[in-house]
This record gives C-alpha cells, structure tokens and sequence, in this order.
C-alpha cells in the first residue's frame, strides 16, 4: 500500500499549489470586500484578489423536479463497484473514442460510455447536420419561442447522432468586452437577455432528450491567457492561466445572473472555465463551483472540466468538479488526474467515497431528468475523419470498423434557420424608405468578399478559421459543418433575375477600378462587409481569437467608401461578431441604409434576401451597443501580461458597468444603443399600467441540510480487485479506473520524487459529510424561490402606427435607485406582431429579483430603499414610458 500514498500525495499537493487564492499578487480581493455597491471608487480594491475556500462539496439533493431523477440516479449508483463510478466521471482521453469526449462504460450494467459533442450551434465534426444561426443572433430576435425551437432542433440533431451532452449553450464570455473572441456564441452583454436565451435553449436541447452544457464557468471573459500553454505557443512565456478578479456584487448582478437562468431552467451539466478566478482556477475553485453554484444556485447536475482546463486531481474532486474531460492531463498523455488516481485518493480516503458517489449520482441524475434511457440511440458518427470506415479509437489506431454511418439528422430545420437568419436582421438606419427594395430596380450592383462564396468551400478552412467568403459563422470549437452556404450573392442574383433586371456583382474588395464602374452605374449597390472573431486555438490574420479591433476587415471600410462615393443609393449589410464602429456611415446621405445580419448560418443569402425584398418585415434589436469608439465600452481585454511570468490579473473595476450601462454611466452617446432596431412601420407606446401585487416579505433560506447519503463502500483492504483484469487489452493512451493501468502510476506513486508532504493539505471541511448551513440565497435550483416571486405586473399598449404589419420588441428598463447602480437595468421584454392600426398589449412580470441588489454582507439579495422607476420603450434609450414602484 506503500505506493498508494505516493500516489496521494502527488495529486493532494496539486491541490495547494493552485488551490484558493494567491495573496503575493497585487490585485483587489473584493470577493471579500463588504461593500454595498460595485462602485471601484468605494468597493474595497486594496488587496490581493482572493477566492475564499468553501467547502464541502454540497451533495445533491433532488431538490426541485430533480427528485424522481435522483431516487432513479441513487438506486443506480448504489449498485455500481468503486472502479465502475470512477469510470463515469472520468474521460477516456482525446480521440480516444469518436466524440470530442466520452466517458468511461460500466458494460457490466449495459451503460455505455457517454457521448459529449460540441457546439453551441449545432453538431461540431460531422456531416449531414445543419448549421444553426449563432447565439448572438437569437439574443438579436428577442424572440423566446424562435430561441426554444433552435435549442430544440439542435438538440434532435445531436440525439440523431447518439450524442448525450451537447456543449451548450453559453453565457461566459456574457460580452465584458467587444473585443473578446467568443462573445458570439453566447447571446449579449446584458445578463437579463442572456438569462431568457440561455433558459429558452436549454429546455429545447433537454425537451429532445439531450443534456445540454451552460458553458464557461465563470468570468471567462477573453481568449488570450486562457491557457498558459496556447499563450507559450503566441509567444508570452505564462505560467498560469489569467485571473479575471471580480468583486462580490458584479459576480451576482452581472455574471452569475444568466447562470442561475440556466440552473432554473433545469441545466443538466455546466462547464467550468480555463481562467482563474480571483486566483483560483475555474475547475478547482471551491468558491464558485462549492458555494455559488451547488450552494447558493442549488445546482443539481454535474460539472465538467473545459478540454484540459483541470489543474488538480484532488483539489478539483473536493472544489466541487464532477467530471474530467476530455480525461488525460493533457491531451495524449496517457495520464489523468482522476482515473485510476481518483481510484487511489478514494482507497486511501484523501476523498471522501461519498463525494465521488455525488459526482455519479450528479450524472445519472442529469441522464434520467432528460429522459435519455427513453432517447438513446447508438453513436453513428466520428469526430477525426468523414471517412465511413476507420479506427474507433483514433489516437490509438485501433479498432477498424464502420465510424461514419452519414445519417442525414436536418430533417426541416432550414426553415428554422431561414426564418431566424431573418428575424435576427437589425435594422440600423433606412432613409426615404430604401429598404424594402422593390425588386424591379434597374440594374443592382452587390459588392463584397463577404457576399460570395469561400474559394475553398463553405467548410474549406478547418473549425472556419479563415475570413474567406461570406461569413455565416465565426471560428473555434463552436461550429458546425456547413451542409451548404446559401451566399448573399446567389440569393439577390436570384431575387433580381426573377424580374428580369440587371444584376452584377464584384466580390474582390480591392478591384478599385472595376469597383469604381460598377458602383457609377448601379441604381442600387449592396455592399456587404465583415468582422470575424473567435476561439484562442486559432490565429486568423493576427487575431487570437479576439479580436485587435472594432474595424471591418479585408478592407471593408475602403469598400464602403468606394462604393457610396459613386452610388447614392448605397445599403451595407454587416455580418460581425458584434460591435464594429459605424459613425463614418451612420450621417454619410449616399448610405440609405445599414443592416446588421450577424452570423446567420446556412441560409444567410436567402434570409438577407427576405429582409432585403420585404418579405419579412425587420422586427429584430440590437443585443449589444454600437459605439462611436472602442474605448466608449470602458472595459477592454488583456493583450499583454501584465504579472510577469506568473498569472495575468485582469481586475473587473469597471464592476457592472459594461455596454449600455457603461455608456450611460459615462453620458457617452452611442452610434445606435442596445435595444434599437427599426421595423418598415412604425410603433407608438402608451398607457402604462403597475399592478403592485401583495407579496409577503422575503424569507432567507435556514436550517441544514441531510448528511451525506451513503450509497455503498467500496474501500476494501483486499487492493487486486482494483487491478487491471489479466485477461483484459488495454488501448493505448486510454484513461482507466485501474491501479496499474499505466506504469505513470508507479512512477507517480514515489512521492519522494517530488518532495510533497502529505495529508495536511486536505482542504478543512472538506471531508465533512454532515448536515451543512444551508444558505440563505438558497433554496432550489436557481436559488431562492421567493427570488422569483412577482411583486409587479407592468403593462403598456403599444400600436403600430404605420402601413405593414410588423413585429416590435417592447422593452422594460428599471432604475434600482442606488447611487452606484447603473441608470437603467434590462428586466423584461416581448417580441409583438402586431396588424398595422391595431394595438396590443404589452406583459412584463416583475420579480423580487428585478428589483434586488446584492447584499454582500447579508450573503443575499435585498430590495433597497433606493426609490425605483420602471420605463417601457423600444430601446435601451427610447423609453417614453415611466412611472415609480411603489
Ligand atoms: C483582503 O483579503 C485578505 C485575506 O487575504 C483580508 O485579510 C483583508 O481584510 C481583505 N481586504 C479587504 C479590504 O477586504
Ligand atoms: C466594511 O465593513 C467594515 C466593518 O464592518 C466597515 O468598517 C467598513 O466601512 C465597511 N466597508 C464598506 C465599503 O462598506
Ligand atoms: C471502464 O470503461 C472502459 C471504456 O468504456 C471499459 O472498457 C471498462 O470495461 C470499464 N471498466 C469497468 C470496471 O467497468
Ligand atoms: C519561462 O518562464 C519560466 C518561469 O519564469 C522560466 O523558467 C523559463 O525559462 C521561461 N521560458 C522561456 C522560453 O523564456
Ligand atoms: C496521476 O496524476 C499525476 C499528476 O498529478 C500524473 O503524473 C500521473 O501520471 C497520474 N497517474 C495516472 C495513472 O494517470
Ligand atoms: C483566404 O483564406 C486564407 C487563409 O486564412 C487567407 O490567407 C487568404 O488571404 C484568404 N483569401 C481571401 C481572398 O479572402
Ligand atoms: C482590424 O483587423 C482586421 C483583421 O485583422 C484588419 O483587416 C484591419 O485592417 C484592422 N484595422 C485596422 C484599422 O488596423
Ligand atoms: C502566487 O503568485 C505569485 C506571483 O504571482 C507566484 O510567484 C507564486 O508562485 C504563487 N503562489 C502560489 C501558491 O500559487
Ligand atoms: C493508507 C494510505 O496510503 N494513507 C495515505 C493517504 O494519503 C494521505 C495523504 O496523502 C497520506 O498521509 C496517508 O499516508
């Protein structure tokens, strides 16, 4: 047994070395700063940031409709053998199966290794699938029911192709900054938006019988220094991941926000980040996977690692981390930190077994509360290669047989997405009613690289890392396979010459010449322009990831300006990532009109073409502010390190200040604010009406919770039941449960290589497993029930007061009073279609949530005595409705 304790020892210390907190780093500790409000000037940034430790690791509960599911969970785990529950929390290692993780089996119980598949946006790595318009622009429809059929589309794709988890959707990055790469994958900036989109997509994936994964936990709000690895690789020599410190109160009002969304709406599995935490890494941070999200949000799924985003065997087990993907240390290394190392640290009791149970049962639970032992289907498809036959395990190669069986999964989801590409189109500006177009113009000129089509095909750059072409996606691990690209130029080519007009189109930007021509002789001319952004694994045009600025790229900006000083009816329609600077276009009167299309998926051209031609009248909002400068936005990333070798420390001290609230904080006004959108009619407001309904006052949340549940002890003395069987053969570079699975045991187990102590490292508390302080935000997943409480019913007219029918998002903004909370806050809004000279009325519930700070020292939220205004309006600045809650 000896060697055991090596072994222990070595991934106990892991523990420390990175475990809650850093105080040499100077940098501000206000995760433990008292103040009241997030105002940098009086929250206490003076020390070091610091994550607090909080343990134990909760233990699931069954709390809210999780009950069934866990008796279910519990009584499966109970018969399961110490290497069988190691099995299900543990990866198998990258490519060493033919999703982008899976987990151990127990074949001895027919359950078979569980399937996880990126992205956000649809099934990454395969074919036959549908692309999906991005997660910025379902924030852009405002539409609750067009974000719930996406989700439940997607999630009927990945059941199609045996996937269990789809890794989605996100709300970290939420969108601190502009900039940062993959802002456009989650929904917008403002948290209330965020939380409707990510609650809406999660009960679509789950409703077809698929996990769905709320992802990146937390503050995970920039590409560069994710990783001390990817950052080595572009040239800064980094030690540790960056720290995003973030004050007490930010965390709760703007961060946690979408995240206790997601835990309501019944989430079964959230990833935790790369990035540390107020010095403490996202995966083994027990502050905010212990104390915030299985403490006070009540969560009762499981947490995964990011790809290689674990740090710590022990540290991340008794933090509160429930499954390690994709499973090895790094990837390939043949080495884990839990595997057969999660077997010792429980034989040697360095984790206590009933943690290990809760992680089981975590993930059980989340498989029967989505109902997957009524959806499974077998896993027909392979991530490496589109080959048909190859090798199941292709790090290995090994295992020669049928991998891709192509199964077509789209079913009729491109009306979906057409109609999304479509309903997600702002409209920016549209002067003497140039848009919509008639469709019988003389001669229409398009221009733009981002109209055509990509030289190598809409899938020709791998996880679409190039700006080539239209863009209908931005990069990463957050794609999908095009099964086609609809362009732009196809669509409009087709539009026009089904009246018989001229059509012409130039899609190399820098033809100045034959550019100069077409645009003197065009009676309309589409210019179409891009910015592209996304994950830090890819450098495309010197952007890792994020983006160096808010410009359009190949050139776009001398295409506008070429083409509008010659055409004075010029449209430009944009497909960015999000923010770019607009105020050399917004006044210039040979622009008639500009529209923000995002990233709409495969039918962008046809859905641009429906805005274009009024067949769907523009109904969409901006998720997110245009401003006039990058340095309007206040925030901004990291680009250089600033910590020398050890981690980068980016300090959140614009607190909740970010996008509008960072504008009207400033009095900066922007090109066009959060919230705005025209329509091709137009709407008016009024007749505001409050129901102040009789609600009794706030109860904290008491008393303790059960112990522990026990559900079997699997420690024996006798260790050769936990070897490698005799008859069994092992794949290379796969992670096992087994003892002796590798020799990197053996070799890890001699402790003294390292020059570790031993078990004075075990985090106090951690091994408790008595009935514990249950906390006062706390009470069922999402936290606090009475949080969610209606204490005002709003209500308002609003009135299309123009020719065509349309669609109007009505929007409601409270003022919480507070001399440091932002002017206005989003609290609620509705997507209205509305009949031309009718009217309709406008809901909004309030919450005691909406209308409550966080209390730092109470650890809770409380309404203040702030005197409170709601305004109702159509944007974050047009708010001609008001009146006081009383
Ligand atoms: C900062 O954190 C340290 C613990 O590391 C604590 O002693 C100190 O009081 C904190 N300072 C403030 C202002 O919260
Ligand atoms: C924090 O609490 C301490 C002690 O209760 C008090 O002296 C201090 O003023 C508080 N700071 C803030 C910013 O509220
Ligand atoms: C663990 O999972 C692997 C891979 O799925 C499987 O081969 C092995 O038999 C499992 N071990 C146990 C003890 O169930
Ligand atoms: C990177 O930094 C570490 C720690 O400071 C140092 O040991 C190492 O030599 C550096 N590597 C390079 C390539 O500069
Ligand atoms: C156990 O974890 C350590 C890292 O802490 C690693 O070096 C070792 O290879 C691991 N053992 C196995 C069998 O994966
Ligand atoms: C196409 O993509 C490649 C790779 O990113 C890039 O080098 C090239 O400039 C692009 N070409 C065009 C015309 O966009
Ligand atoms: C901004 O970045 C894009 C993409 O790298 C580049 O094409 C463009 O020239 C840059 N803008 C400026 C002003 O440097
Ligand atoms: C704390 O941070 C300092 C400087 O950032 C670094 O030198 C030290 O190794 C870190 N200590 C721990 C325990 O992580
Ligand atoms: C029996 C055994 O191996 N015990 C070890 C368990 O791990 C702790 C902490 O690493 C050691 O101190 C024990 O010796």
């Amino acid at each position: 047994m000896q060697w055991l304790a090596g072994a222990l020892v070595l991934a106990t210390s892991r523990l420390v070395l990175s475990q809650d907190g850093n105080t040499t780093a100077p940098f501000p500790n206000s995760t433990y700063s008292n103040a009241t409000s997030s105002d940098p000037a009086t929250a206490a940034f003076t020390g070091p940031a610091f994550s607090p430790p909080f343990y134990p690791s909760p233990w699931g509960s069954g709390a809210g409709d999780w009950a069934s599911a866990y008796e279910r969970a519990r009584a499966f785990v109970a018969q399961l053998t110490l290497l069988e529950k190691v099995n299900v929390t543990t990866g198998v290692g990258w490519q060493s199966e033919r999703c982008v993780g899976q987990t151990g089996a127990v074949p001895r119980l027919g359950f078979r290794s569980l399937c996880l598949q990126d992205s956000p946006l649809g099934l990454r790595n395969t074919d036959y699938n549908s692309a999906f318009p991005a997660g910025v622009n379902v924030a852009a429809t405002w539409d609750r029911g067009l974000a719930y059929a996406r989700g439940q589309a997607m999630g009927q794709e990945h059941r199609g192709k045996g996937v269990d988890v789809q890794l989605g959707p996100v709300a970290g990055p939420l969108g601190r900054a502009p900039t940062s790469g993959r802002n456009w994958e989650g929904f917008s900036p403002d948290p209330a938006l965020t939380g409707v989109m990510m609650a809406q997509t999660i009960q679509g994936i789950q409703q077809a019988g698929v996990i769905a994964c709320a992802k990146h936990f937390i503050v995970n709000e920039q590409e560069h220094f994710r990783q001390a690895g990817e950052a080595v690789g572009y040239g800064y020599n980094i030690t540790d991941s960056l720290s995003s410190n973030v004050d007490d109160v930010t965390m709760h009002e703007t961060y946690l926000w979408p995240f206790a969304d997601a835990v309501r709406a019944g989430v079964g599995s959230i990833m935790c980040s790369y990035n540390q935490i107020n010095n403490s890494y996202g995966c083994e941070n027990s502050y905010t996977l212990n104390y915030l999200l299985k403490g006070e949000l009540d969560f009762q799924g499981f947490v995964m690692s990011d790809w290689q985003a674990q740090h710590s065997g022990v540290g991340s087990a008794l933090a509160g981390m429930d499954m390690s993907m994709p499973g090895d240390t790094l990837f390939n290394t043949a080495k884990s930190y839990w595997g057969a190392n999660l077997t010792v640290a429980i034989l040697n009791g360095t984790i206590p077994e009933w943690r290990l149970d809760d992680m089981a049962v975590r993930i059980i639970a989340a498989w029967y509360y989505v109902g997957r032992d009524q959806s499974q289907v077998p896993i027909n498809f392979d991530s490496w290669t589109t080959d048909t036959f190859g090798n199941q395990h292709y790090y290995a190669e090994e295992g020669y047989t049928l991998i891709n069986e192509h199964v077509d999964v789209r079913a009729e989801h491109s009306t979906l997405i057409r109609q999304i590409g479509s309903a997600s189109t702002v409209l920016l500006k549209n002067n003497n009613s140039a848009l919509p177009l008639t469709g019988r113009e003389r001669f229409t000129a398009v221009f733009g690289n981002d109209a055509g089509g990509n030289q190598y095909g809409p899938n020709g750059c791998p996880d679409r890392g190039c700006d080539n072409g239209t863009l209908a996606m931005a990069w990463g691990s957050g794609t999908a396979n095009f099964p086609y690209l609809v362009t732009p130029e196809t669509a409009i080519q087709n539009q026009v010459l089904g009246n018989n007009g001229v059509f012409q189109s130039i899609t190399d930007n820098f033809a100045g010449t034959q550019i100069q021509s077409l645009a003197s002789q065009a009676s309309v001319a589409i210019v179409f322009v891009n910015a592209d952004s996304g994950e830090g694994f890819i450098n495309v045009d010197g952007n890792e990831g994020d983006r160096n600025n808010l410009t359009f790229w190949q050139g776009g900006d001398v295409l506008i300006q070429n083409v509008s000083a010659l055409c004075n009816n010029t449209i430009v329609v944009m497909h960015t990532v999000g923010p770019v600077l607009l105020s050399n276009y917004s006044e210039n009167p040979n622009i008639t009109a500009i529209l923000w299309a995002g990233l709409p998926g495969e039918q962008s051209g046809n859905s641009i073409a429906d805005i274009l031609y009024g067949r769907v009248n523009p109904g969409a909002k901006l998720p997110f502010t245009l401003g006039a400068s990058r340095e309007d936005y206040g925030a901004d990333l990291l680009y250089i390190p600033n910590n020398g070798t050890d981690a980068p420390q980016q300090s959140f001290t614009e607190g909740n200040f970010i996008d509008y609230r960072a504008f009207d904080k400033a009095d900066v006004t922007p090109v066009y604010e959060f919230g705005f959108g025209l329509s091709y009619t137009t709407f008016s407001y009024s007749n505001l009406r409050v129901n102040r309904l009789n609600v009794s006052a706030y109860t904290p949340t008491t008393g303790v919770t059960s112990a522990a549940p026990v559900l079997g002890n699997s420690t024996v003395n006798d260790t050769a039941q936990y070897q490698l069987p005799s008859n069994f053969s092992a794949i290379p570079y796969y992670i096992y449960p087994y003892l002796n699975g590798t020799d990197d045991l053996a070799e890890a187990a001699n402790a003294s290589d390292y020059g570790l102590p031993g078990s004075s490292y075990i985090p106090a508390g951690s091994q408790d497993d008595s009935p514990q302080p249950r906390l006062a935000a706390s009470g069922a997943p999402g936290g606090n029930p009475e949080l969610y409480d209606v204490l005002y019913q709003v209500e308002a007219t609003v009135t299309n007061t123009g020719p065509v029918a349309g669609d109007e998002v009505a929007q409601l903004y409270i003022s919480l009073g507070g001399p440091y909370d932002p002017k206005v806050v989003l609290r609620g809004f509705q997507r209205l279609s509305i009949q031309p000279n009718s009217s309709t009325t406008f809901h909004v519930d309030i919450t005691r949530r909406d209308v409550s700070n966080w209390d730092t020292s109470a650890q809770n939220w409380a309404v203040s005595s702030a005197p409170k205004t709601v305004y109702v309006g159509s944007s974050s600045r047009t708010l001609p409705l008001s009146t006081n809650l009383s």
